[in-house]
């Protein structure tokens, strides 16, 4: 053998060897698939970018160079595909898991995770069982759904002056509770709910619905769901000739959205609200802001809602890792459950003892000339 095929042989044996020794594995869980595939694919993207960065950066687990990882899996939105897929990443003994974006394929998950004794930081499910069911491994990047529906609701009727609401969910574990809170908050303010409907997250005609609402004419609709319905729903609206406002949580309040209802919708209609957020003027909105760019300048496409959550839920699992000088889930667990202020570009992020986030905030947003545009951000 010559003396070059042999240096070869030796660099790829101990290449070999130390790749084995120094990767660490993280998975990404999102619905890639299906109508909410752009969510899915905004929130793998902000994986990748945090996962690509902590490479170029350098990583030192334990004064241990490591290379990290990244699995990404789609669940499709789905409770038994997200099961499945939990079920795969336990099996392959991933380090931590990032996702999954529903409520629905999150809290199903969340328990193959816990007895798998692997962390788990979902960034945009905000059904409030999620960091409810006494996990340790279990948490959440932004604010829950008690919040967001109480936040709205009272909104509803204190600032936008609505009277009598309709109420709409998906009947998804996200939908539907954010809705009850919705109304519950809504209700306590002095408003009437005088419609509550359902259809489904994969409906397309909701004529039945919107008619039974059209002659209730409340003053206020809310829509417990994402934005591929809520789009068709407002385009619907406006053929019916329904012109009430038109409320949802952070499940709508997308790039996407905007696009999806497009002129069927005036300025100052449609309102929602980002489970988290940053006071404008802010260091933390410079590094959001930022982040935004950078994202665009990377894929080419706008941050659609959670990306940043998931940049920050990848950054502050690795910085566990590292403060325990382990990638071990047990033992740098504990350090994941005592982050106490992580400073992210989705502002600073500490866990309570449920695994949520303290004092998570809200950034309620408007549709205006064509945008979101920020309203306020409440904490
Ligand atoms: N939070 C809205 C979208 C994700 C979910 O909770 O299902």
């Amino acid at each position: 053998m010559k003396l070059k095929t042999i240096a070869a042989a030796v660099l790829a044996i101990t290449s070999g060897f130390a790749f084995a020794q120094s990767v660490v594995t993280i998975a990404h869980v999102g619905p890639t698939s299906g109508a909410i595939a752009h969510l899915g694919k905004d929130n793998e993207n902000g994986a990748i970018m945090a996962v690509e960065e902590i490479n170029a950066a350098g990583l030192t687990i334990g004064g241990q160079k490591v290379t990290l990882k990244l699995l990404t899996e789609d669940d499709a939105a789905d409770p038994k595909q997200g099961t499945a897929v939990a079920q795969k990443l336990a099996d392959a003994k991933v380090s931590g898991v990032i996702g999954h974006l529903n409520s629905g394929t999150s809290i199903p998950a969340s328990k193959i995770y816990s007895d798998a004794g692997i962390p788990q930081i979902s960034p945009s499910a905000t059904n409030p069982k999620y960091t409810r069911q006494g996990f340790k491994t279990t948490f959440r990047v932004v604010a829950d759904d008690t919040q967001l529906g109480g936040t709205l609701g009272r909104y509803a009727v204190n600032t936008l002056k609505g009277k009598t609401l309709a109420v709409i969910d998906d009947r998804t574990a996200y939908g539907q509770g954010v809705a009850e809170e919705f109304k519950k908050a809504a209700e306590a303010a002095g408003g009437q709910v005088v419609a509550r409907e359902f259809t489904t997250d994969k409906a397309t005609d909701f004529a039945a619905i919107l008619t039974t609402i059209k002659g209730k004419k409340p003053d206020v609709v809310f829509f417990g769901g994402m934005d591929a319905v809520a789009g068709p729903m407002l385009r619907q609206m406006k053929s019916l000739g329904i012109s009430a406002k038109f409320l949802g949580g952070d499940g709508i309040c997308s790039s996407e959205l905007v696009k999806l209802a497009g002129d069927a919708v005036v300025d100052n209609q449609v309102f929602c609200a980002e489970a988290g957020g940053v006071e404008p003027g802010s260091k933390f909105a410079a590094a959001k802001d930022a982040f935004d760019k950078k994202f665009k300048a990377k894929f080419g496409v706008d941050v659609q809602v959670y990306a940043p959550y998931v940049y920050d839920s990848v950054k502050l699992m690795v910085a566990a890792m590292v403060k325990a000088g382990s990638s071990d889930p047990a033992k740098y667990l504990p350090a994941l459950a005592a982050t106490k202020d992580f400073q992210g570009v989705t502002g600073p992020i500490g866990f309570d003892s449920k695994g949520d986030i303290i004092g998570g905030a809200l950034t309620l947003k408007t549709i205006k000339g064509g945008k979101l545009e920020e309203l306020s951000v409440i904490r």
